[in-house]
């Protein structure tokens, strides 16, 4: 996701941790604002193309080498690079914040991560071998050149909720999905988004949900596959039908991340 949606999935997990996560989190992120989280939530993405963060840069994403649209499907063994993939960064960063022998700013760092990483793997095009995650797809956007994955990551999202200060506009965003989550559209299905989360097994639960994040991808990214779409205007029927399920997507990342964190924070203390 871009700022907006990373920003978004961070707020609303933080209106779901229990108390004790919040007051590990505040301490060990050295922050008592509100946005503790939400603050850190792009940390990964800025240093991705720094010298020391280079060997991160694989973690954000993996590559399904499926068939959209005939044919959505993601294979770890196939699919996660030598380097890492979001499902091996997301395990191991979920392990480093329970290693009681690391210092905290490794621990803080690590949950910087997870943070960043359990959103990222709600993005459908990060489950999506096709040009790059769709980076290689150029599509109009109100009559403007974009690529696909941009699309995904950021026109969307600032398109449902409006352009303005990031931090005001996620905050926003994430006050109407957390009403979603507790009272309204979702609230009956939110147990269900926990469905699959086993804490004793870190890859099986990123890959579930990575399966689900990829099958939207023949139904709603390349719904007449990839070719199809290059140089369509996506602002207006495309939108339309992408907007809800991009919008349950970024639901389901910060209900998860807060679970996430909980059991995270209850095993280590
Ligand atoms: N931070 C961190 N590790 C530390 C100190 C801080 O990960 N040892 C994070 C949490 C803060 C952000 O970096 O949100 C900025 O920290 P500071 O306020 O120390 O500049
Ligand atoms: N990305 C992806 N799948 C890929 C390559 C990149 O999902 N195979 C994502 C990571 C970034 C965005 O696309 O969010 C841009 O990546 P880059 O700057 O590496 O091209
Ligand atoms: N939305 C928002 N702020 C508004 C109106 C809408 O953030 N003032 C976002 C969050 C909603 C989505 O747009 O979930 C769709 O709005 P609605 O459910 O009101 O149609
Ligand atoms: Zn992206
Ligand atoms: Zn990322």
């Amino acid at each position: 996701w871009g700022g907006l949606g990373h920003i978004t999935t961070a707020y609303i997990a933080s209106n779901f941790v229990s108390n004790s996560t919040e007051a590990y989190l505040k301490q060990l992120l050295r922050s008592n604002e509100s946005d503790y989280m939400a603050k850190v939530a792009s940390w990964a993405d800025s240093i991705r193309y720094t010298k020391w963060g280079r060997f991160t840069s694989t973690f954000h994403f993996i590559d399904a080498h499926d068939n959209p649209p005939e044919s959505c499907n993601v294979d770890f063994e196939r699919d996660c690079k030598e380097t890492g993939c979001v499902i091996t960064a997301l395990a191991n960063y979920t392990e480093q914040s329970l290693d009681p022998a690391l210092p905290a700013w490794r621990r803080a760092q690590a949950a910087k991560f997870v943070i960043h990483f359990v959103g990222d793997l709600h993005q459908p095009l990060h489950n999506e071998d096709v040009s790059r995650g769709g980076n290689g797809i150029h599509v109009k956007w109100d009559g403007r050149d974009y690529n696909l994955h941009h699309v995904w990551d950021s026109s969307i999202a600032e398109k449902l909720i409006g352009r303005g200060k990031p931090y005001l506009v996620a905050q926003k965003w994430s006050a109407a999905l957390t009403e979603k989550i507790t009272g309204g559209a979702y609230a009956d299905e939110k147990e269900t988004w926990l469905a699959d989360l086993d804490f004793g097994d870190f890859e099986a639960t990123a890959m579930a949900w990575s399966r689900e994040c990829n099958s939207l991808v023949c139904e709603y990214v390349f719904p007449e596959g990839p070719k199809a779409i290059v140089g369509q205007e996506l602002s207006g029927e495309y939108y339309e039908k992408a907007a809800p399920i991009l919008e349950k997507q970024v639901a389901r990342a910060g209900y998860r991340m807060a679970a996430w964190l909980d059991r995270i924070v209850d095993e280590y203390k």
